[in-house]
């Protein structure tokens, strides 16, 4: 066996090609769409046209009729068989599968009809007949907050009132508010939005000759669903193999469980075929887990100097018809508590109040981790307008009362041990990579010329990687996650996870951390997730997990895997295992360099030559981190106003992110990119709207708008480097730091632009025509 000494070319830090690109690139990914079974059927969905009303009869008889429709079943089919309604994820609510009685929201679920073609399943669709009696309907939680309609007759509490969560000290915050010098109140909106990834939910659903249920689909936490479908229909686990394909997005929008896949099971059990569902663009946008909806008011005391004396947020959520948000059980708010952001607020309180509207449910997703976003959208704003009433520069305002790298681990008034950071360092890398100096002088001059220009600032702090079991669990499930690492007699092997990459690659960057760990060459690494029947049992891909958690797991249970390496290598060079040092990639007899042996030579041996050791490589690892990892990031935005259009030019954004250790820089960036995007569309383009009358305005493309290369700012990165204490690699999370610090720079930017009209704020999505009528109103005020 020829073996040579691995250079270290492709494993931490390095900007490695990602390794699934070329099948995705050539279009020869697999997708669930893709997958079709002999004799399988198509479901489609039948859809309330009404928010609110009491069904008072369905007939299925002309959809019957139709040429290939072999099946219809209704909610009512579905509670005689106990399926009526689904635990929601962290157990406080339950959930329709199909609507029993009433409606709760345009678009509900009320029937599934199963034919030979996906063109008869839709007009099965249309054909079954529904007769409706539309009720009074509340189209937010202002409304809702009253009480006068009811919409959840079917929980013990006759409220619309869901839950009300809260944290910090309360009178010490309203005393500190009061002696403040300063004062500022805001309220401020995150507008519902929706992730809409390219590739919509979907499933297939096939009882093998065994009597085994195949699942196949578009599942972020592929383990918690097998689990939950246990837990719903009472199927053994081992009966039950959910596989989640190639993904084409998942943002968030693929963490709940939907009502299509529970008609998909059954569907798939009663005709005894298998069964494929996939949502069109509109059920999408209509009936799966928005984002957002947070009413926050928002209160900052400061000393005239611009020292922070307080912090209280009062919120009010607009959870949808169901308690569907996938928090975890303790958190019904998630990580809203990271309200503080990275300022050392001497005391703080924070309270959410959440309510029931005739709106579709869901309410974390979209690259959020737990509410993170709407947290940080807050105070980032809160911080401006406090500056701007003091009159004190922005970036003076933060360096203030930035928490100082002396003071970690931090304990925030919010309960939080923040675990590392050096906010000062990445905000001066900032103002320097941006030029701040330059652009203050030409905001001077643009002013003095009646231009509008506007520079904006986010310096937010993340909190991700869920997490220590103590805190979090999904249906009581532990929020660890694991790692399976074999490695092959030539030197090559595989490493599974119990995550899901929906497109952040970690066929690429799982395979980097064992190519580090072990000298091996990460080509030769498979990586391999998603498969509930291979995989070890994992909690999944969202929240910014991955690399906090299983990244971990990967690296530790690589250390497992040379640990083994190491007696290995101490019986191939003949020496006691003490003697054995693990250098530059290779065992190394200690003091003696030229005495080694490579990764490789052991992996032949242990299958070979083992010795008086065990034979086999392999190693295995269920971590549980000691606590979330606190990305950081600065984030800047230039733009120009146009005065006579209120049209915004983005002209530049740089984004400097601190997340510890990286992995694969290409591949950070290029989240970062990504997350941007979403971010820039949020603040400028995108809300899911409903009318008085509870109906859903922005159902398709042409009304919820992606933006496209022409609109897409360029975007600038750079990045600091201060790695966890408590993550094996040093390594914080990324995957959503630019979708929760972005929307407040964008904001900022846009209300500093306007700022000398006296605008104070304006709520998102930032459109021409709010900006138009702001500078409008402004001018005529001035008048
Ligand atoms: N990474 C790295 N070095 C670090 C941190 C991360 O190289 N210090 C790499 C990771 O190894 C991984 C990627 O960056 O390949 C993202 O890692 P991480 O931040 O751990 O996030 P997750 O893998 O858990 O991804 C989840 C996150 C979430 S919650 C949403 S929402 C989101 C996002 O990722 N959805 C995405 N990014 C997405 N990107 C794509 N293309 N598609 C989605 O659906
Ligand atoms: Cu909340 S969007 Mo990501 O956590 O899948």
């Amino acid at each position: 066996m020829s073996i040579e000494a691995t250079p270290r070319t492709h494993a931490l830090g390095h900007r490695m090609k990602r390794k699934e690109d070329p099948r995705f690139l050539q279009g020869k990914g697999n997708y669930v769409d893709d997958i079709s079974l002999p004799g399988m059927l198509h479901a489609a969905l039948v859809r309330s046209p009404y928010p609110h009303a009491t069904i008072k009869n369905i007939d299925i008889s002309e959809a019957m009729k139709i040429p290939g429709v072999k099946a219809v079943i209704t909610g009512k089919d579905l509670e005689a068989a106990g399926l009526g309604w689904l635990p929601t994820f962290h157990g406080l609510d339950k959930q329709m599968v199909l609507a029993i009685g009433k409606v709760l929201f345009q678009y509900q679920e009320v029937a599934a009809v199963f034919a030979e073609t996906r063109a008869a399943a839709a007009d099965g669709a249309e054909a079954v007949q529904v007769d409706y009696e539309p009720l009074p309907v509340v189209a937010d939680p202002f409304t809702a907050k009253k009480d006068e309609i009811l919409l959840r007759p079917d929980r013990e509490q006759k409220t619309n009132h869901i839950y009300h969560w809260e944290v910090g000290d309360r009178a010490g915050a309203e005393r500190a508010l009061e002696r403040s010098a300063k004062r500022i109140r805001q309220r401020i909106w995150f507008q519902r939005c929706h992730p809409a990834p390219l590739e919509p939910c979907g499933c297939v659903a096939q009882f093998d000759t065994m009597g085994r249920l195949q699942f196949y689909v578009t599942s972020q936490a592929p383990h918690v669903y097998r689990t939950a479908l246990t837990i719903v229909t009472g199927i053994p686990e081992d009966r039950i193999h959910v596989i989640s394909p190639d993904i084409g997005g998942g943002f968030g929008n693929k963490v709940p469980v939907y009502s299509g896949y529970v008609c998909a099971v059954v569907g798939a059990l009663k005709l005894g075929r298998p069964v494929k569902w996939i949502e069109t663009r509109t059920e999408n946008l209509t009936s799966t887990g928005f984002a957002r909806d947070y009413h926050m008011d928002i209160e900052l005391g400061a000393e005239a100097d611009g020292r922070l004396t307080a912090l209280r947020v009062s919120t009010v959520a607009d959870h949808g018809a169901f308690d569907a948000a996938a928090d975890p059980t303790k958190y019904p708010a998630g990580m809203f508590g990271i309200v503080t952001g990275s300022y050392d607020v001497p005391v703080a309180h924070a309270e959410v109040d959440a309510y029931f509207t005739n709106k579709a449910p869901g309410g974390i997703a979209y690259r959020c981790s737990f509410r993170v976003t709407e947290a940080s959208y807050a105070i980032e704003r809160a911080m401006d307008i406090l500056a701007d009433e003091l009159g004190i520069d922005a970036v003076e305002l933060r360096r203030k009362n930035f928490i100082r790298k002396d003071q970690f681990p931090y304990p925030s008034r919010l309960g939080f041990t923040y675990d590392s950071g050096d906010y000062q360092k990445t905000l001066e890398l900032a103002l320097q990579t941006i030029g701040y100096d330059d652009l203050l002088t030409e905001q001077r001059e643009k002013r003095a010329r009646g231009e509008l220009m506007g520079i904006g600032f986010s310096t937010f702090t993340e909190v991700v990687g869920a997490g220590p079991s103590k805190h979090f669990d999904i249906l009581g499930i532990k929020m660890f996650d694991s790692a399976e690492i074999r490695i092959h007699p030539t030197g090559s092997g595989i490493v599974r996870a119990g995550t899901k990459s929906q497109g952040q690659g970690h066929e690429t960057t799982w395979a980097q951390i064992v190519a580090e760990e072990l000298g091996l060459d990460p080509q030769n690494i498979m990586v391999e997730e998603g498969d509930t029947d291979t995989a070890p049992y994992g909690l999944g891909t969202y929240a910014s997990r991955s690399t906090p958690v299983a990244g971990a797991a990967i690296a530790t249970a690589a250390r497992r895997v040379r640990e083994k390496a190491r007696k290995i290598a101490a019986h191939l060079l003949e020496v006691g295992e003490a003697d054995v040092e693990w250098k530059d990639y290779k065992f190394q007899v200690k003091g003696v360099p030229a005495k080694s042996v490579t990764m490789k030579e052991v992996a032949f041996a242990a299958y070979t030559n083992p010795g008086p050791n065990e034979p086999g490589l392999e190693g295995t690892n269920y971590y549980d981190p000691p606590n979330m990892t606190f990305p950081n990031g600065t984030y800047i935005a230039v733009v120009d106003v146009d005065r006579e259009t209120g049209e915004v030019k983005v002209r530049r954004f740089l984004a400097v992110d601190d997340c510890g250790t990286v992995i694969n820089p290409m591949i950070v960036e290029g989240q970062i990119h990504g997350g941007l995007t979403e971010g820039f569309a949020i603040a400028f383009m995108q809300e899911i709207q409903y009318d008085r009358d509870g109906n859903n305005l922005n159902t398709n493309f042409t009304d919820y708008l992606l933006p496209t290369s022409l609109e897409t700012p360029h975007w600038e990165t750079a990045n600091t480097v201060t790695p966890s204490p408590h993550h094996p690699l040093g390594a914080k999370a990324v995957g959503e730091s630019p979708n929760v610090g972005s929307p407040a720079a964008f904001v900022n930017a846009v209300i500093d632009a306007l700022s000398p009209l006296g605008v104070r704020h304006i709520d998102m999505p930032i459109t021409r025509d709010k900006v138009w009528r702001a500078i409008q109103s402004a001018q005529s005020a001035t008048v």
